[in-house]
């Protein structure tokens, strides 16, 4: 008996996986995290999550760098919103928008992301904004404020996120990339004069843009391969900020957020009558929950649907990833 508790031990304490929590390293800051060259690697996206090396931080909210990925652990149950936001009543849309972590690496070719939630309770739910920002840590103010809203006579995934969700000034994002469900994917290219143009689609079709990769895990874990000729070219020596957001996806945009929750929406925003600019965000990477609170919950009330004016706007909730030197 003592032999099979033995044998049991080792094999449910290894570290055989990236996730594993047994073997977690000290967090830091993301400022400090920031400070770190990253040394990437390369992915394959193929719905195996073995090549994820990195061990994580210790802290629920910190980072780390290891292993060749930057890794962002986020708290567990902060997925709230403005503080007040439910989840929609149906069961099916209950959870799933709670992010769990956030990874970064890279090689000369591709940026890849992995994107872990808490499982949803149908394969479609998730919905998932990355907006990077490449030239704010240098002083830069390029880039577009709104995370690709979207065209409020075309609403659709190629139109834009549809989240009501924009960032400080500083923090303008060059490029905007939305995943929805376990495979769909849009990157927007702002760095021309703040417009957000597609320049990549995802949608598992022959017009799929070569290299734009994305597989899912068990549903709830995500890896995305972005070749760098879409978003600017590889970085060298160069810090660029990541604003990482997820809520729930509805036709491949963001699901609205209302105040009262019925079953396809949840609640904790503003009244639907007005249907106006409450984020349709759930959960942010970056910073604390009392933080991503006061951000989510920086819209304007009653504000007229798609007046970016009204936004809710995100100043603290980021990522700084610094790439190192080509190897
Ligand atoms: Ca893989
Ligand atoms: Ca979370
Ligand atoms: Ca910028
Ligand atoms: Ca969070």
């Amino acid at each position: 008996m003592a032999v099979l508790f033995f044998v049991l031990f080792v094999v449910f304490s290894g570290p055989c996986f990236a996730q594993s929590g047994s073997d977690a390293v000290k967090g830091m800051s993301p400022e400090e995290a920031g400070n770190i060259a990253l040394s990437g690697h390369k992915i394959e996206v193929d719905k195996s999550l073995f090549d994820w090396k990195g061990i994580l931080p210790d802290e629920e909210n910190s980072a780390a760098v290891n292993n060749g990925e930057y890794i962002w652990r986020d708290a567990s149950g902060d997925d709230t919103g403005n503080g007040r936001y439910t989840y929609p009543l149906d069961r099916q849309l209950r959870k799933g928008a709670d992010l769990k972590e956030f990874r970064i690496t890279f090689d000369e070719d591709n940026l890849y992301f992995f994107i872990k939630t808490n499982r949803p309770g149908d394969w479609w739910v998730p919905y998932r904004i990355v907006g990077i920002d490449t030239d704010g840590a240098s002083g830069g103010k390029g880039g577009t404020e709104v995370l690709a809203q979207g065209d409020m006579d075309d609403y659709s995934f190629d139109s834009g996120t549809f989240a009501e969700l924009k960032v400080a000034p500083e923090l303008a994002c060059e490029y905007v990339v939305a995943v929805s469900s376990t495979y769909k994917g849009r990157i927007w290219d702002a760095s021309q004069a703040g417009a957000c143009k597609l320049v990549a689609l995802r949608d598992d079709s022959p017009d799929d843009t070569p290299g734009f990769r994305i597989a899912d895990m068990n549903w709830n874990t995500l890896e995305v391969a972005i070749p760098w000729s879409l978003i600017g070219g590889r970085p060298e020596n160069k810090a660029y900020r990541f604003i990482v957001a997820v809520g729930q996806q509805d036709y491949d945009v963001a699901r609205e957020i209302e105040e009262v929750a019925n079953e396809w929406h949840g609640g904790g925003g503003e009244s639907s009558e007005a249907n106006g600019v409450d984020p349709d965000v759930f959960d942010l990477a970056g910073a604390d929950k009392a933080t991503q609170e006061r951000e989510l919950g920086s819209f304007k009330m009653s504000a007229s649907p798609g007046d970016t004016q009204g936004f809710a706007t995100i100043d603290r909730s980021y990522l700084t990833v610094n790439f190192g030197p080509k190897q």
